[in-house]
Order: structure tokens, then C-alpha cells, then sequence
């Protein structure tokens, strides 16, 4: 299991469980009381109440403990989450009104869909392009802010192949609400046939013909000669034609 999720989780727990208890405790004390010291059931207040220092100490010890002990779990947490192996990859992600951009070690990019390895150490460098956002993954207990002029940090083990959501957790404007995105974890292999292809590139307006106006960035010399084979095709094809009707024409006289 991711170790983030765990430690989230447990401290997560620790500190509903302890809120149940103390929820609880006081509901059933308070009730206990409207009941056991009524005016209609003690006519005459009872005096005799006086202070108790081992009550006092005693109230103060045990919220004490039960503090700096959500304080210890959160905290082990929060090592976690700043301990960011040393060579995990790196992604950078840049929020942006409203969307999210990721871009690759190699300057491969994408929008909102953000493929990752599965089984792999990923860190995430977070800025954005215009106000605060915050990059937040439910599913792997993280989120950070993304602030414009600096660059904040965020990581986290993949585990499970899947769709997990992307949230942004920062009012950010109109389209703040839309500002979803998802992570898709993929085996390794399926990731790196998509990492290693080049992305498609608009070819420039010389090289452009009707039929192809993408292509691959290694492949512009030789549509520059498929630009000149189907120019030359074209010229055949006129010349066909005009044959064709010098033929006509003699069958017509
Ligand atoms: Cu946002």
C-alpha cells in the first residue's frame, strides 16, 4: 500500500475515533446531568461542591496527551509526504484558468489527463500560470498549492492500475468547479510506448497539403517529397486528361 494513503489514513482515524469518544462521553455526561441535578429533583442547590485539583490536573493531562498524539500521527504523515525520493520522476503540473497542464522530463505535454507507471515514485512540481490553485488527488491523500512565481512540491507512490480523480482545491474563478482532471495509471510498458512516441506537430503552411496537415516531427523531409511526388502526380493527371479529350475531340470530328 501506498505509504502516504496509510499514514493519512491512520492518523485520519485516530483523530475520529478519539472525536466519537469525546462526542459521546460528553453527550451521555450532559445528559446523565439534566436529569440527576434537575431543579425538580433538588429543590435546595447542593453547596458542598468545592474544587478538586486531581479533576483539575486530570482534564488538563488528558486532552494533552490525546492532542500531541493526533499531533504525532499527523506528523509522521507530513515526513512522509516532504520526503521525496531522490529519483523519483519528475512531472511538472501548472494550473491554469481552468484546467490542468503536465509536462514530461523529455517536453512531452498534456491537458488534464495525467499517465503515469504504475509501481513508480512520482514528483510533482507545482506551479501555476495565473491565480492560486491547489493540485489535489483524493485518491493518494495529497494536495498542495500551486502559486504563481514559485514552485511548490508534492509526491506520491503509484500504486493501482486505474482512473483517479484531480481536483482543484483552491477558488480560482468562474470555471473553478470544472477544474477536474485524472490520473490514469498504467502498467509500465503502455506508459513508455506513449512516453517514447513523438507528439504530432502542425507541419508548416509550405509543407501542408489537403490531405496531410500533421505530421511527425521526424518525418517533415519526407513529406516534402510526398509534397512534390503527388505535385507531379497532379501534372500526370492533367496530362491524362488532356489527352483524354484531345482523343475525344478527334473522335468527335
Ligand atoms: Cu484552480
Amino acid at each position: 500500500m501506498n505509504p502516504i494513503v496509510e499514514l493519512v489514513d491512520n492518523s485520519f482515524i485516530f483523530i475520529v475515533a478519539i472525536s466519537v469518544l469525546l462526542l459521546v462521553g460528553v453527550t451521555v455526561a450532559m445528559i446523565y446531568f439534566v436529569f440527576r441535578y434537575s431543579e425538580k429533583n433538588n429543590p435546595k442547590p447542593d453547596q458542598s461542591i468545592t474544587g478538586s485539583t486531581t479533576l483539575e490536573i486530570l482534564w488538563t493531562v488528558i486532552p494533552l496527551i490525546l492532542v500531541l498524539a493526533m499531533f504525532f500521527y499527523g506528523y509522521e504523515g507530513f515526513k512522509e509526504m516532504r520526503n521525496i525520493p531522490p529519483n523519483a520522476m519528475v512531472v511538472k503540473v501548472t494550473g491554469k484558468m481552468w484546467f490542468w497542464h503536465f509536462e514530461y522530463d523529455n517536453k512531452k505535454t498534456s491537458d488534464t489527463l495525467l499517465l503515469l507507471p504504475q509501481g513508480k515514485d512520482v514528483r510533482f512540481e507545482l506551479e501555476s500560470a495565473d491565480v492560486n490553485h491547489s493540485f489535489y488527488v483524493p485518491a493518494y491523500r495529497v494536495k498542495e498549492d500551486c502559486i504563481p512565481g514559485r514552485t511548490n512540491h508534492m509526491w506520491f507512490h503509484t500504486t493501482n492500475e486505474g482512473l483517479f480523480d484531480i481536483e482543484c482545491a483552491e477558488y480560482c474563478g468562474l470555471n473553478h468547479s470544472y477544474m477536474l482532471g485524472t490520473v490514469k495509471i498504467v502498467p509500465e510498458k503502455e506508459f513508455l510506448e506513449w512516453y517514447n512516441k513523438v507528439d504530432s506537430v502542425q507541419a508548416p503552411d509550405s509543407l501542408k497539403t489537403d490531405s496531410l496537415k500533421t505530421v511527425k516531427t521526424d518525418s517533415v523531409k519526407t513529406t516534402q517529397l510526398k509534397t512534390d511526388t503527388t505535385k507531379s502526380a497532379g501534372n500526370k493527371k492533367d496530362s491524362i486528361k488532356l489527352n483524354s479529350k484531345d482523343s475525344l475531340k478527334r473522335k468527335e470530328k
